[in-house]
Order: structure tokens, then sequence, then C-alpha cells
């Protein structure tokens, strides 16, 4: 259990004194800041000092919350009371133990929706642009019936650091947004009467939290106050983003369920599977079925001792990506029955899984042994009024316009996406490249490496049973080019792959291959440019030799696949110029054909492996000279409406599903009439 000695916000010390002694105070933080900096160069540069990797953290339980006939899940989403704490005493709430009671006995609250960010919720910009802590709370009851049963509390991301309190007792703690928790509360409940959770929150970032950020101090109109400070390109929403669930399970359970998938030289699926029960205890046997689609019983396996055993699926039916098959997303269950000594079936719990292999070369990326060819995208979880929360309306929307546009696959650009849009993955046959929270990866340090490593090791474990994740991406535009970031990188790749040799690991790469210092560790190298955009600006002429060059540089060098994981350019819908002008529709089409002129060379020098566009959709960023309204380089606007670009780019990705996967049902609309002599030509370059 944690201690409450240590649980002071970490952003507290700013002012716990006078302006003047925190000014003496940063001269000689700084001072002795740019002397251990100094003397730590010269150790890393003299004697050759390694990053060591310290003590690895290993992820237990959080199986997805499910009903079986042994389980019983409630949600606590909903209106919770929330409070703002004052930025200049972030800690005043746990210092006057606002969790021993009514949040509104202590400070005055409001009402927020959960899940949701709190940012954009009141017409405040204190509340929008706060820096530290916030509480949130709610009252529930639970049946008298869970009394013999254990109860969990489990929330699916809360951002970016959270405490809570169960009845005024401590239960968890949890760092590192976008990643569920949980905890057992059986002891902490009442069951006669209500029971009140507390959750604190806190959104600071410094320079060894997963991303990166800094707390400056600055003077403003009322008094000096810490800002927020971050390079990376989204707006830093906070709060509780995911469903927050309670669930029961036995005291006996089914703690963990590890699949490794596999399909023989007869066409059989092999599911190789390990069943962790919470009691270790070797007498414990379990029954295992798997269920197809039909829901007909393809396979049943008994096992004790270590739970472990292999499933056979006879002329399995493999998952393959949307657009490469006429079947694609085809999902089995597999059911686990757990048995005590003592007790049959003491508790049952069910999953959807897929089956298909990966394989991966010095020049291709294979799914079920079919060269992948990525039509993807970037994408954020954002949108207006919610921020990051989730949002069923919007995934669902998503997953349309996924479909719609042809696409095959996303990169969960920055960050884990909810597991509720994994398991949408998995259902729509859409290939994720499932990204760890390191962005702007810079500022090497131990603390950060053990950070960054247990965001990825936080990350395979939840994630490691979808078929729809076929890549780990370990870091966006990390500074690969300074001092460390080899050794860092080193360790960061090798333990991702310990954590999982069955998937290749990739990293968005934005530094010139001359000083990158990651790119060979990785199985295959992505990159980030923006030719016409942020380089030569507005010239459509030096596009496409630049990434032609780029990529064949990439492969030349290391005798790896390449993908391009980012290209685009910010274009305000509605703006139309010709000829094409940047931030105007006309410039976005343009721009991307430019692109997809260099995709097509690439391809046929048989080393390109995919190309995702820079963004899905328009996203909020912190307030900046460059941004208007946020990043508008999305293809949809933020309310999900197509910008011209979205039309060119449906075209090309049907137009490659029905070259290279034989796809050939294309949709109806995808050329509107224009002449019979053009729809023409349009069938017959299909
Ligand atoms: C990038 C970043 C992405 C930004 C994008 C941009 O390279 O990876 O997070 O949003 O550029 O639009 O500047």
């Amino acid at each position: 259990m944690p201690d409450l000695r240590n649980l002071f916000p970490r952003n507290e010390r700013y002012f716990q004194t006078s302006v003047w002694y925190c000014w003496l105070c940063q001269f000689i933080r700084s001072l002795t800041f740019f002397l251990m900096g100094f003397i730590g160069y010269m150790v890393n540069v003299v004697f050759g000092i390694m990053l060591v990797s310290g003590e690895d953290k290993i992820t237990e339980g959080l199986l997805y919350p499910r009903e079986s006939e042994t389980r019983e899940v409630r949600s606590l989403d909903g209106v919770w009371s929330f409070a703002k704490s004052d930025t200049k005493q972030p800690s005043e709430g746990l210092r006057e133990k606002w969790f021993l009671k009514d949040l509104a006995d202590s400070t005055n609250v409001i009402h927020m929706p959960v899940p949701s960010s709190y940012n954009d919720i009141v017409e405040d910009a204190a509340v929008r642009d706060h820096v530290g802590t916030v509480w949130y709370e709610r009252k529930f009851f639970v049946p008298k019936s869970w009394q013999t049963q254990r109860v969990w509390l489990r929330f699916g991301s809360v951002h970016y650091e959270a405490y809570v309190w169960i009845n005024g007792n401590l239960v968890a703690r949890h760092s590192i947004g976008h990643l569920p928790f949980e905890t057992e509360i059986t002891s902490h409940i009442n069951y006669a009467k209500e029971n009140r959770v507390t959750v604190l929150c806190d959104n600071v970032l410094l320079q060894t939290t997963i991303p990166q950020g800094k707390i400056v101090e600055q003077d403003s109109d009322n008094g000096r106050i810490p800002i927020q400070q971050y390079t990376f390109d989204f707006f830093n929403y906070a709060g509780i983003h995911r469903s927050v669930h309670l669930y029961t399970t036995p005291n006996t359970f089914i703690k963990e369920i590890i699949l490794d998938t596999d399909v023989d030289s007869e066409g059989n699926g092999i599911v190789g599977f390990r069943i962790i029960a919470n009691n270790n205890d070797t007498t414990n046997y379990a029954k295992v079925m798997i269920y197809d689609r039909e829901r007909n019983i393809v396979d049943t396996q008994a096992v004790d001792g270590s739970l472990t055993g292999t499933a056979t699926i006879r002329n399995v039916k493999k998952w393959w990506p949307y657009l490469m098959s006429s079947d694609p997303a085809y999902l089995y269950t597999i059911e686990v029955k757990l048995s005590t000594r003592a007790e049959e079936n003491v508790d049952v719990y069910r999953m959807k899984f897929g089956v298909r292999t990966l394989k991966w070369t010095n020049t291709s990326f294979l799914i079920n042994d079919k060269p992948i060819y990525f039509r993807g995208f970037g994408r954020h979880e954002d949108s207006d009024i919610r921020g990051k929360g989730l949002d069923f309306a919007l995934l669902t929307k998503d997953f349309n316009l996924l479909r719609w546009i042809g696409a095959n696959a996303y990169r969960t650009s920055h960050y884990p996406y909810s597991e509720e849009s994994m398991q949408f993955a998995d259902e729509h046959g859409i290939m994720i490249v499932d990204e760890c929270p390191s962005v702007d990866t810079d500022n090497y340090s131990n603390e950060l490496l053990l950070n960054h490593k247990f965001s990825l090791e936080q990350l395979i474990h939840r994630d490691r049973n979808h078929p729809s994740v076929v890549m780990w991406s370990i870091a966006n535009e990390p500074r690969t080019q300074k001092t460390n970031a080899d050794q860092y990188f080193a360790e960061v790749a090798r333990y991702t792959k310990l954590l999982d040799p069955s998937r290749p690991i990739t990293a968005a790469i934005a530094v010139h291959m001359n000083s990158d210092e990651l790119a060979k560790y990785l199985d295959i190298i992505s990159f980030n440019r923006y030719n016409a955009w942020y380089t030569n600006t507005g010239r459509l002429d030096m596009v496409t030799n630049n990434v032609v060059n780029e990529a064949t540089g990439w492969h030349e060098k290391h005798n790896k696949p390449v993908l391009m994981s980012e290209y685009g350019a910010d274009t305000v819908e509605g703006l139309h110029m010709l000829p094409a002008y940047v931030w105007s529709e006309e410039f976005q089409s343009q721009q991307f054909s430019k692109h997809f002129e260099a995709f097509d060379r690439l391809r046929s020098s048989g080393f390109f492996i995919g190309e995702f566009v820079w963004n899905f959709a328009d996203f909020k960023t912190a307030q900046t000279y460059t941004r208007v309204g946020g990043n508008k380089k999305g293809v949809f606007t933020r309310n999900r409406q197509p910008k011209a670009s979205a039309h060119l780019l449906r075209k090309r990705y049907f137009e490659l599903a029905s070259e290279l996967d034989n796809y050939h049902t294309l949709p109806t609309n995808l050329y509107e009439y224009t002449s019979q002599n053009q729809k023409q030509l349009d069938r017959n370059e299909l």
C-alpha cells in the first residue's frame, strides 16, 4: 500500500517558499544541474558509462472486465463531482485529507462527466490550462450478494498520475496515462451502505515522465505561476479518460490468459495458451473451449498443473486485414473454465482472438505469408468537448470512416489508445502499429529509461492478445542524434523484443539517417517527413524525389523494410486557392498526390511497405501561432467531415487494394460520373 508521506504531488515544491527564495533555489539548482550535467557528460565521454537497466516492473492481471456466469461488471461512468486544486497549492487537498469526507464538504465542486477530459467541459481557461492536481468523486452501492466475491475497481486510463481512495482508504496509485490499472477493494467496501470513490489526478509532465514535459515558473498578473511546457504537438488533455468499472471475481480466479497463435503447414490453427490463476496452485485445472464465429466448438482442451496447453483449429479461418480477404477480421472465442480441487468451474472467462502469422525479412513484412502494404493513418484520440475521453459514437464513426476510405492500418500515435478501440480494430480488420507514449524522447536518464520500459511493458501486457496489433512502436521522433541515445535505445529495443519476440518493432524517426542512432535496433524503419510543408514550404516540385531518396537511403543504410509514418499539410477546410497554395484544400490534395508518385516508385524497388498520412482528423494542440485552432493536417475535420483530400485518398487506397490484394468489389460511388469516356478510363485503370 502506498505511503501517504510520499504522496505530495511533484510540482508542490514550487510554492512552498517565497518568490525570492525560489529564485535563489533555482539559481543553485541550475548551477548544480549544470555541474552535474558537465560531470555526467565527462563521465560518459571519458568512461563510456552505459545507462543501466535497473529494476523492471511487471504488470499483473487486468483482463478486460467481462461478465460471465462467475463475474459481474458494473460501470461507474456518469457524472462525478469535480474540483480543481489551487494551482499554487496542489497538495492542499492531501494535507487537509479531502478524501476522508465528501468532496463538497471541503471545497467547491462542479459536475464532470466520466469518461472525458476535463479541459473543455467548462468555459474557464483556468480549467482548460490547469497545471497540477484535480479531484474527482462519486458514490456507489454494491449489492449484498457481492459480499461472497472479490470486488475490483478498474480504470481504463487516468492521465497522467492517479491516486484512488475508497471510503477514505488509499487503494491505488498509477502513473502514465493511456494505460489501465486496477485494484482489489473487497475489504474497503461497505456492502450495506453507500461507498465513496475519490480520485486525485495530476497532469504534470516532467523530464522523467512518458511523455516528457517541463514545469517552469513565470510571472503573471496573478503572481508567479507554473506553466507546463512540452514539445509534442497535441494538447495535454487530462482527467479520467476511459471507463471506470467495478467487477467481481470469485475467490480463486483467472488472472491472466496469454495466447500465442500460429498456422501449421496443413492450414490448421495452433493456439498456444497459458492461464494464470491468482492462487498459483498446481492442483488447479482448467477446461479450454474454442468456438468459431458461429458458436460451434472447434476444439476442447483440459489442462492442469501449469495450465499451459495448445488447442488446434482444423482448417483455421485466418484473421486478415480489411480488404485483404473477402472474409477479413475472423475472430474465434476462447472460453476458460478454471477449477480447483475443491470446486469445479470456479471462474469462467471468455475473450475473442484471431489466428494469423507475422514474418518479416530485410525487404518485406508478411501477414499469413502475404506481403503487407500499409495504407493508413497517424491518428489521435481527440474530439471537441470530450478531448481524449472515450466516446463510443466517435469510435464507431471513426471505424466507419476508416472503412469508407479503404484504410487497412493506423498507428496509435502517440500513446496507447483505448482497449475498446483495440477490440474494434480486431473486429474490423484494421492493423495497428501500437505506440507507447514516448514522444520527442530527449534528456536521457536512468529514471526516464525505467519509465519508458515500464510504459512498453504495460502496453504489451495489455495488447499482446490482439490480432490487429502487428508491430510495436517504441517512440515517436526521439532525439536519436543526442548523447546516450544509442545505449538508451539499445536497451529499450532489447527489452521490447524480450517481452514480445512475435512482433517486429519500429519507431517513427525524424532525425536525418546520418546522425540517427536508433534505426539499427529496429526491425522496420518508419520515417516522418514534411516535404513542401516544414521543408521547402509550398514547393510541390520538391516532394517526390526527396521522398524516394530518403526512403532508399534508409534501406541502403540498414537493409530493412521502410515505411513512411508521417507526411501531410495543414489544411483549413473550405479554403480554396488555384494554383495550389499552402493551407488550401488544393494544396493538401496535390501534396498527397506528389507523395503517391514517390510511393509507387518506391513500391517497385521492393523494400517499401507502407504509407501513413498525417493525420486522420484535425486535432487540438497547445496554443501557438503555427496552429489555427489546432493541427489541421486532418483528412477529416475535427467533426469527421471529409476534406477534398479524403476523396483522393479513398480512390488511392481502394485502387491499391485492387492492385495488391485482389480486392475488386470497389464502392460504386468511388468515381462520380463525369462522362462515358471518363468512366471507361477509370475502369480500365483498375
Ligand atoms: C510530427 C509529429 C506529430 C505532429 C506533426 C506535425 O512530426 O510526429 O506529432 O503533429 O509532426 O503536424 O507537425
